[in-house]
């Protein structure tokens, strides 16, 4: 077919016009991944200010001397090993994408959306040699782990949509220098500076451009559209950028072959389709679809090998914070940061399955639904809705009477039905109290026969 008028300009009034997709909105929980050289170090001063282990080499490059992270490397690695001769140390020996993408489906997740460059500049996906050589198919260990990623899912998962994490500038490349210096992120100072040695240091893989937003930016935002059919742009640190030009090209070709993406609030320019809270408590409700986003780690996206097993979220942790915000109208992004070998470490995984048999059998109530637009629920309490059903969500074990606090609708029904878990259909007996309130009277067997949540 030919379209004769393209839906979208290269403007930002007219990007703005674009929505969020249903398929997204429906989708609640994604996994993300963050995975590149700061696996290798796997390091950050856990629950302080460097606790990010992805951003370790700006840490570990601060001029002034005065962070754990550069004490930390001196200690461990010396004054002569710099970041990019983690490059090395990268092997991804035992990374088999199948089994990724098979647990992201255990855990009950419908997206996923791997970093494919991150502020360092390292990408995990190919382009061609002109417009950079700093990514792990043209450096050790020549792969393309995008590709080996999605064509696992493509094979083994095809209901899993497939996203990218994309960093819209890098901190030290020398073609972003033109544009800012010393911002809060530290973007712009390349190239790099050994702080022990005060040398100079090569920036690996750096191909010479006219201009960074053009050539290597938005290139390989192209490339990431076209060659690897992302679903999901999902954008870091905004800035200077062509995504209008982007986002106009990219949504035009993808209404004419009928497909439905999306790109969130990160682009730089452009407003986006959903905002992306990090580390924040979900508090309100939102008219607007949006999405949170956190890592298993309680301070960290990057695998840091110092946090203990105990630390990271466990099943109830992660379906309560799950129910949680889809009751307020969002999505979940909930990451997971694998091992430089290729690996996800095991209590990752282990917490993650056994959030996705909660997952998979109350999807009912959490999947495809929308938020109860007169509130998210109070206290203990969140609810669901769809055209014809009504989900009440309890976040703690129901004993003997309980008082729903809102006035929820139905009220004349004199029970309801357990949603998912080994009681899936039986009735519970509901009543009204004098003020009009839903109060249910759930047996011992009842509420012990499920956990995390009960709906
Ligand atoms: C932030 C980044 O700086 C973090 O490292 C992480 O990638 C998070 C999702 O976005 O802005």
């Amino acid at each position: 077919a030919t379209y004769g008028i393209p839906i979208y300009n290269a403007s930002k009034a007219s990007i703005n016009k674009h929505e969020s997709p249903s398929w997204w909105r429906n989708a609640k929980y994604g996994i993300f991944i963050h995975w590149g050289l700061y696996s290798v170090p796997a390091w950050g001063n856990t629950g302080a200010n460097e606790s990010y282990s992805e951003w370790y080499w700006f840490r570990q490059m601060d001029p002034k001397h005065k962070s754990q992270t550069y004490q930390h490397h001196l200690a461990k690695y010396g004054p002569n090993i710099v970041y990019d001769d983690f490059m090395t140390n990268f092997t991804a020996d035992k990374f088999n994408p199948k089994d990724w993408v098979n647990l992201f489906a255990d855990a009950g997740a419908r997206y996923f959306i791997p970093v494919t460059k991150h502020h360092d500049g390292f990408a995990l996906f190919d382009m061609p040699a002109n417009v950079s050589q700093r990514n792990s198919v043209k450096q050790k260990p020549h792969r393309d782990f995008l590709k080996e990623l999605f064509d696992a899912a493509k094979k083994y998962q095809p209901r899993l949509r497939r996203g990218t994490y994309f960093s819209m500038p890098e901190w030290f490349n020398p073609a972003y220098t033109n544009y800012t210096r010393d911002n809060k992120w530290g973007i712009g100072q390349g190239p790099p500076v050994n702080p022990y040695t005060n040398k100079t240091v090569p920036y690996t893989g750096f191909v010479e451009v006219g201009d960074f937003l053009q050539d290597i930016q938005l290139a390989q935002m192209n490339i990431l559209a076209k060659n690897y059919d992302t679903e999901i742009m999902w954008c870091d640190i905004g800035g200077p950028s062509l995504s209008p030009t982007f986002a106009s090209q990219w949504l035009n070709s993808a209404y004419a072959k009928n497909r439905q993406v999306t790109l969130n609030s990160r682009c730089g320019g452009i407003t986006g389709d959903f905002a992306t809270p990090e580390y924040k408590p979900i508090t309100n409700l939102s008219a607007r679809h949006w999405e949170a986003t956190r890592g298993m780690d309680p301070f960290s996206f990057g695998y840091n090998a110092a946090t203990p097993d105990d630390q990271y979220m466990n099943a109830t942790t992660i379906i309560r914070m799950l129910t949680d915000i889809v009751a307020k109208n969002g999505n979940f992004l909930l990451d997971v940061g694998p091992k430089a070998d290729g690996t996800i470490p095991d209590i990752m995984m282990a917490n993650l399955r056994e959030a996705g048999k909660w997952i998979h059998a109350h999807g009912e109530s959490i999947f495809d639904t929308k938020y109860w637009p007169n509130g998210p629920g109070d206290g203990d309490f969140r609810y669901t809705t769809t055209d014809d059903a009504f989900y009440i969500q309890i976040l703690k074990e129901p004993t003997g009477s309980i008082t729903i606090p809102d006035l929820v609708p139905y009220l004349q029904s004199d029970e309801v039905t357990v949603v998912g878990g080994s009681k899936n259909g039986t009735t519970v007996p509901a009543a009204l109290d004098s003020a009009g309130r839903m109060v249910l009277n759930v047996s011992n067997d009842i509420a012990t026969a499920d956990k995390h949540v009960w709906t």
